[in-house]
């Protein structure tokens, strides 16, 4: 019997055309196609409108990844479990566990593997070289235990980790941020740059366009360009997000 029965089919879950929020009780695992032994939610994808895609990946025992199509690179964040990572060109192996992370460019052969379940949360894009310098970008590994934090805009209660080289052959940034409670965003912010968003610890409110949603830990955010964005952090723990963001690519060439 199902105990959670939803009878008046409520959920903090709301999708708009500029931003979404998905509550872990509205999730519906989907097969990973090309993967082993997997599943995922995917949560912020092209049919909602996005230029990217955010899921949530559900390795079981003896799981193994997708190679990458020739021009997607993925961003790997483990979240459970433990996995290896393997490239057979660059005749590297890499064990991973919650907290380290990777990016794997686009035409690559890195591959994830799981021998027991893992729960990774990813994010793909088609990479758009820079125009005029196309430089082919290496494979970042790290743990994001070690990578030191910088007050954002001058508050030492909003920590930011950049997990990716500021580096301009990058056209994606993933940073984590963690807010003591009653930190907030300094600012309501509107920029080009759209971001997916999962919050790893703690709650809060964010505010998405006009409304206010009160967000907590498992929650998945969209948020499109120009949509406006401001958040607090609530209860008496920090809260910490992963959050991705589109960078380095204003040309209007770029939009084509
Ligand atoms: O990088 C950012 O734009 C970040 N400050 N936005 C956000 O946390 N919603
Ligand atoms: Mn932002």
């Amino acid at each position: 019997m199902r105990t959670s029965l939803n009878i008046f089919g409520s959920t903090r879950s709301s999708v708009h055309r500029n931003h979404a929020l998905i509550t872990p009780d509205t999730h519906v695992k989907a097969p990973l196609v090309d993967w082993l032994n997997s599943e995922a939610i995917f949560h912020i994808s092209p049919a909602m409108g996005a230029r990217f895609l955010q899921y949530t990946a559900l390795m079981g025992d003896n799981s193994r990844s997708s190679v990458l199509r020739e021009t997607v690179e993925r961003f790997v964040y483990v979240l459970e479990g433990s996995i290896k990572l393997t490239s057979k060109e660059n005749k590297q192996t890499h064990a991973l566990r919650p907290g380290h992370y990777a990016f794997l460019p686009a035409t690559s052969d890195w591959i994830v593997e799981a021998k027991r379940t893992a729960k990774l949360e990813i994010f793909e894009k088609q990479y758009v070289p820079l125009k005029g310098n196309p430089s082919v970008l290496q494979a970042i590994i790290g743990d994001a235990s070690q990578v030191s934090s910088e007050p954002f805009m001058g508050d030492p209660g909003a920590q930011l980790k950049t997990l990716l080289p500021k580096d301009a052959a990058f056209d994606m940034a993933v940073n984590l941020f963690t807010f003591q409670p009653g930190a907030t965003l300094p600012m309501v912010e509107i920029h080009v740059m759209e971001h997916g968003l999962l919050l790893l610890e703690g709650a809060g409110v964010y505010r998405l366009g006009d409304s206010y949603y009160p967000i907590t830990a498992g929650d998945v955010i969209w948020m499109a360009s120009y949509c406006p964005q401001w958040w607090v952090a609530m209860g008496k723990t920090p809260s910490t997000y992963i959050y991705y963001k589109d960078v380095h690519r204003d040309s209007l060439e770029d939009w084509k």
